[in-house]
């Protein structure tokens, strides 16, 4: 009998066990990268003037998104390989002033995302222009900046990002735009909302459950 109860515990356990597994989930920025501008996930890829406002990049081929006519069409944003996204951003003095152009990724949390619980990456400068690194929402402002100089920068927060709220990732020129250049790579770690063929099992887990806990307490 007891042999039995131990057999039925750990059959309950996994039952419960197995589901929490699935509520867990990651995806690479990368890999949401848009291939147009009104692509599913991505907000559109843009530069920020100092006075705030967002002026479109224009598609200047898959993956990668420009300002034609410019030297080297920057600012820039753009697909490259193994996950990392390139941008430079473009900056320069205007009277006493400075006018920056911030390179911005925006995403929107899509509807089946429970909330986003962590946010990791890394960012190189490459050529060592002195950029700074930002990321935020709409609704809860910048939750995590850094200047990056010389060398990479990691990162690794804890947040909670709701469906709906447009997450954003920005490069900043920092001064003067020369060698700006600037890797970086982020994952994204996500709750989704549960699947219906996860929701039966949980429900059926905890019938199971209470069912046995019975059964065993009657024996
Ligand atoms: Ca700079």
């Amino acid at each position: 009998m007891r042999i039995k109860k131990i057999f039925l515990s750990l059959l309950i356990s996994l039952m419960f066990v197995i589901p929490s597994i699935c509520l867990s989930a990651s995806v690479e920025l990368w890999e949401l990268f848009p291939i147009d501008r009104g692509a599913n996930y991505a907000y559109p890829l843009a530069y920020r003037v100092e006075t705030g406002t967002l002026r479109l990049l224009d598609k200047l081929g898959d993956y990668s998104f420009g300002t034609p006519g410019n030297p080297w069409n920057i600012p820039y944003i753009l697909r490259g390989n193994d996950q990392w996204i390139i941008t430079h951003p473009k900056g320069w003095e205007i009277g006493d002033g400075r006018y920056t152009e911030a390179t911005i990724l925006a995403l929107v949390i899509p509807q089946d995302v429970s909330s986003v619980d962590r946010i990791t990456g890394t960012i190189d400068p490459w050529d060592g222009g002195d950029v700074s690194f930002k990321m935020g929402t709409l609704f809860q402002g910048i939750l995590y900046e850094t200047n990056v100089g010389y060398s990479p920068v990691n990162f690794d927060f804890s947040t909670h990002i709701n469906a709906g709220d447009i997450a954003w990732f920005g490069v900043f020129p920092n001064g003067g735009s020369s060698n700006d250049t600037t890797y970086y790579k982020t994952t994204i770690f996500y709750t989704p909302i549960p699947a219906p063929p996860t929701i039966i099992l949980m429900i059926t887990g905890v019938g199971a459950f209470i069912f046995l806990r019975k059964k065993i307490k009657r024996e």
